[in-house]
């Protein structure tokens, strides 16, 4: 079995994030959505509010599993014998921080990382400019799935009450 990790905060899952997810589930037999859990970054929703969500983006491609993780990603793949990390890659801007997570996930275990260039209409897209612009009232709509841009607009809005 053919197993990678797209790993990610998923706050809240983007188009962009579906996009690498799809195509790697094209290209492994199981691929593994890991929810990373940061304690010091409070995000907009819950992790079991995000894996919620992902789960019901990607209801349709029966080879993903949705799961989070507190701790190192090496470890989330060593105790699943996953050798592959799959990142999307938006920009150069991307690149250094993404080289060296790469390099040093390589070192601890051996975990290799591979690279999927972002789908050009995607290339701007990240979760943090989605919440700052719903925040504000713009159209978030094309940018995440409907599901998802139905609670983030809830959200918002139970925030500001
Ligand atoms: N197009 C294509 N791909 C995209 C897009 C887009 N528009 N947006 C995001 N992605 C992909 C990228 O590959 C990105 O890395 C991934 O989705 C996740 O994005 P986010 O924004 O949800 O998550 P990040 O960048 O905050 O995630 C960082 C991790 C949680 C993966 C990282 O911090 C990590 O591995 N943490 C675990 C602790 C650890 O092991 N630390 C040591 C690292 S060496």
């Amino acid at each position: 079995m053919r197993r990678a990790v797209c790993p990610g905060s998923f706050d809240p899952i983007t188009n962009g994030h579906l996009d690498i997810i799809e195509r790697a589930s094209k290209l492994y037999d199981v691929v593994h959505v890991a929810v990373l859990i940061n304690k010091n970054k409070q995000g907009l929703f819950s992790v079991e509010e995000r894996i919620a969500l992902i789960e019901e983006t990607c209801a349709e491609y029966s080879n993903v599993q949705v799961e989070s993780h507190h701790g190192l990603l090496v470890d989330f793949c060593r105790e699943r014998g996953i050798p592959a990390i799959v990142k999307g890659l938006r920009a150069v801007s991307d690149f250094d921080y993404e080289l060296q997570m790469a390099q040093m996930n390589r070192g601890l275990t051996g975990v290799d990382t591979l690279f999927m260039p972002t789908s050009p209409t995607y290339s701007f897209l990240s979760s943090t400019l989605v919440k700052e612009v719903a925040a504000y009232g713009g159209d978030v709509s094309h940018l995440i799935p409907p599901t998802v841009h139905r609670r983030l607009v809830d959200r918002i809005a139970e925030r500001a009450a």
